[in-house]
């Protein structure tokens, strides 16, 4: 604790003052009667960095002396959000900051705000890999995560009439202060072209030489990674596309001047923007460059840090510690040609067998899977590979020949069917190559991210490969960072909480919340808790009028579901219980209910008409609710534009009921159910994903689960599913739909949500939104009593709050170092 005494540390306020000071006239080039927001946070941020970038440099050197392994994690993205208030509560410096700005007369939680998010993700998969940096370095172990430093990151989404609109995301336009670019470190990746065999006539055998029509450059940026309580300071490494330096000016005349800018742009254009899907691949050539220049780019990276410790007196690299020394973990398959890109590199370039290659680069890499969805699962055509990597494309070939010819024919011998399935090539019309496959069989571990979806992943997904390789398969449960999720978005919990207990040892070891068990049922504790409830929704309705304008009253019950737009997480099945409810109250305008407030945050892929369609009917129909007199706002609808990690932080903390109603079998695993569930909100939910995992911490009595099982929709499914027979039914379904069809929600506009109707009647429903209708409302019912209950609510709500602590991401980072990595921790000074 006493390196993080900040008088120890030259960090009093007197000093903070001072340093801040100082960047603001030295830094920033202008002065405290000047300085803008803007530049005093920079100031701020600069100031903390000289504090950093001192661990950064310690960090690293410590790594570098003792030649640790290390785990590489790459991932196509990185959803950090901001950083400031998270790197001074790492730091443990967000007191000392705070007091000294306001000596400065400027308020610190002011001067976030003007930190833009960074924004470089989609959503879950992304935001997973923002907190497993985070308890990385918390957890004092040596790790790297790989990226792209995306000029766009996801959209900004705006409101126009009810309908999303896309804007693009600048989100370093006028200058990020936690990056610094590394030019020192700068790689160069090969693209297209053609392969030529060479035979040698003097041991027969063929040597591949791939001449690359193109060439990139990767400029590294990093972004340190401040772990909480320790001195470690991990790096995140970002890449971003250039023409490369030996590029030809001289070979273009006057008139190629032209084209070599031309040239330029397509080299730059690599890295300019994250693709907005989550679920369905768009299957552009782009994103294959993309995936292949940060993990070509990463791996170059890794090799030359391996080499610098390696290589022998004679020149030549001694490879036989690499499996040792390296650990890459994929998230997804976004980075799945680092497999055959390793091989190559191995192979071709550094002369080793393939036999011996293999034996290193199986070793070397796992595999996260984070989806079932067939059509997110990626392929890329072979036609598109012969393009862009046709070296890659061989290797994958023989790696494909000697797996169906090896371990294939042992396991099923002359099984035909079955090598057809577990093939890398999907044979057709399109040739395609399966990168999942590539995955397994490139993987020494292949891991889902909750124990219903890992068995999933093993039974339903890759049974025959379970067959083959049964210990390849295993269960890392997600989890979250308690850093930023509680400390640092709910500070008025956290302090109750660390003051409770008598320690802030709960902010890394979750568990020991467990020991507030006995206040649950306390009267005075629930109401502290409860008081922070109502402050967190009072802050919300401010932020909720500013941004839509509409009102809601913080008594009222606070009904949250954040997430990305997906027919799957049904936000559909959500609008079908409002319309219910309303239409309740029209007919009988004396009803006993508590006011609820229904809130979304929620963007939809551009290319995904269902998703935007039912932001425009939730839009609508808020719309039309807000303002009816005759409910007596007994019911709020309230859709959040530009929902991102910011917004979440402000939200989580004032929800009363999480909503996590995917049809079971879909949500991989769920992570915002968990930030949730931590801050207090009971979960409305299916038994699907880390739903399953939840309740059975925090108890079923004290949520409100629902719907059919992952069993019973594979038998629903099974037995042929027909949604009409709920809509003839079930009178408030068909009303509810009914009312979608009619120009009630859009006056003057019959019909503009009946699509909704339709993908749920004769599109038969693939989500089973009507299937679970009844069993939603009645959950819904349930949850309305135990409201009711203001002493029974208190209890329930910390309950849910204090026993999540399997779901801090440092007990997941902990399992993938026992499963996966076999990591050591390396304290650092
Ligand atoms: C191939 C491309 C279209 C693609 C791009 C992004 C496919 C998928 C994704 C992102 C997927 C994702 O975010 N999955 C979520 O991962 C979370 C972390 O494991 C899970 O909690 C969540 O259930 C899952 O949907």
């Amino acid at each position: 604790a006493s390196s993080f005494d900040s008088a120890s540390l030259n960090y009093t306020k007197e000093d903070f003052k001072a340093k801040i000071v100082h960047h603001l006239h030295s830094t920033l080039g202008t002065s405290e009667n000047k300085a803008t927001k803007q530049s005093w946070w920079k100031a701020t941020c600069a100031a903390v960095n000289e504090l950093v970038y001192e661990r950064l440099t310690q960090t690293q050197q410590t790594h570098a002396n003792k030649d640790t392994r290390a785990v590489h994690y790459l991932s196509a993205e990185f959803l950090m959000g901001r950083l400031t208030a998270n790197n001074l509560h790492n730091l443990h410096l967000f007191n000392v900051c705070s007091d000294a700005l306001k000596d400065l007369g400027i308020n610190l939680t002011d001067l976030c705000e003007e930190e833009p998010d960074m924004a470089l993700g989609n959503g879950g998969l992304g935001r997973l890999a923002a907190c497993f940096i985070d308890s990385l370095a918390t957890l004092n172990l040596p790790a790297l995560g790989y990226g792209i430093h995306y000029e766009n990151g996801l959209f900004r989404q705006e409101i126009h009439n009810g309908r999303q609109i896309e804007r693009p995301d600048s989100w370093r336009e006028y200058g990020n202060p936690w990056e610094i670019c590394r030019p020192e470190s700068i790689q160069e990746v090969a693209l297209g072209g053609y392969v030529e065999t060479i035979y040698s006539e003097k041991d027969g055998s063929l040597k591949k030489v791939w001449h690359p029509a193109q060439k990139i450059k990767g400029v590294p940026w990093d972004i340190p990674v401040v772990g909480y309580n320790g001195t470690t300071v991990n790096i995140l490494r970002l890449w971003e596309s250039k023409a490369p330096e030996s590029f030809d000016w001289d070979v273009f005349n006057a008139g190629g001047y032209v084209d070599a800018q031309a040239e330029k742009a397509r080299a730059e254009t690599i890295s300019k923007v994250l693709y907005p899907n989550d679920s369905t691949e768009a299957g552009k050539i782009l994103r294959l460059v993309q995936q292949y220049f940060f993990s070509a780019c990463s791996l170059k990276d890794i090799l030359r840090r391996y080499k610098r410790a390696h290589t022998l007196a004679s020149g030549k690299v001694d490879y036989s510690e690499f499996a040792n020394k390296i650990a890459v973990q994929l998230n997804d398959t976004h980075p799945t040609i680092a497999i055959p890109e390793l091989m190559r590199i191995f192979v071709d370039e550094e002369g080793l067998g393939w036999e011996e290659a293999w034996n290193i680069c199986y070793k070397v890499f796992s595999y996260t899977n984070h989806t079932l969805l067939p059509e997110a699962l990626e392929k890329w055509p072979v036609y598109i590979f012969e393009r862009v990597l046709p070296r890659h494309l061989e290797i994958i070939y023989e790696i494909n020949r000697r797996f169906l010819e090896g371990e294939c024919e042992r396991v099923f011998p002359g099984n035909d069917f079955i090598k057809a399935k577990l093939s890398l090539i999907e044979e057709g019309s399109t040739r395609m190559v399966r990168m999942g496959n590539l995955c397994v069989v490139g993987s020494h571990k292949v891991n889902g991210v909750a124990a219903i979806h890992s068995k999933l992943v093993k039974e339903d997904l890759f049974p025959e490969y379970a067959q083959i390789w049964n210990d390849k398969f295993c269960n890392v449960t997600n989890g979250v960072t308690p850093r930023r999720w509680m400390l640092s978005c709910n500070p008025e919990l956290a302090k109750l909480y660390t003051e409770t207990l008598g320690s802030d040892e709960w902010v890394t070891k979750l568990d020991k919340l467990k020991d507030l068990k006995k206040y649950a049922d306390n009267a005075d504790f629930q109401k502290k808790f409860m008081a922070i409830k109502h402050a967190n929704k009072v802050k919300l309705a401010t932020v909720i009028k500013a941004e839509t304008g509409i009102e809601v009253d913080p008594n009222a019950l606070f009904d949250i579901q954040i997430k990305r737009l997906h027919e799957y997480k049904r936000q559909q099945l959500n609008l079908l219980y409002i319309l219910a409810l309303y239409r309740r109250v029209l007919e009988n305008p004396d009803l006993e209910m508590t006011p609820h407030v229904f809130i979304f945050g929620s963007k939809a892929a551009p290319g995904y008409k269902m998703a935007k369609d039912i932001i425009y009917a939730i839009n609508k129909v808020g719309e039309r609710i807000n303002n009816d007199a005759r409910i007596k706002g007994k019911i709020k609808v309230v859709f959040m534009p530009n929902y991102r990690v910011s917004l979440a932080e402000k939200l989580i903390p004032a929800a009363d009921v999480s909503q996590q109603i995917s049809t079971a079998g879909y949500e991989a695993s769920g992570t915002g159910n968990m930030k949730l569930a931590m801050n207090g909100a009971i979960t409305l939910g299916t038994m699907d994903g880390a739903n399953i995992e939840i309740v059975e911490e925090a108890g079923e009595e004290n949520n409100a689960i629902f719907g059919l099982s992952v069993d019973e929709v594979k038998s629903v499914k099974a037995n042929g599913y027909n949604p009409w027979d709920y809509y003839n039914r079930d009178h408030e379904i068909k009303k509810a739909l009914d009312w979608l069809d009619s120009d009630y929600f859009t006056p003057g506009f019959p019909g503009e949500l009946a699509g909704i109707k339709r993908a749920l009647l004769e599109g038969g429903d693939t989500y089973l939104a009507l299937a679970d209708f009844r069993s939603y409302s009645d959950a819904h019912a349930r949850l309305e009593k135990m409201y009711a209950n203001k002493k029974g609510w208190a209890k329930s709500a910390i309950l849910n709050s204090i026993t999540m602590g399997k779901f801090n991401s440092d007990r997941s980072i902990q399992d993938y170092v026992d499963q996966v990595w076999s990591l050591e921790t390396c304290l650092v000074k």
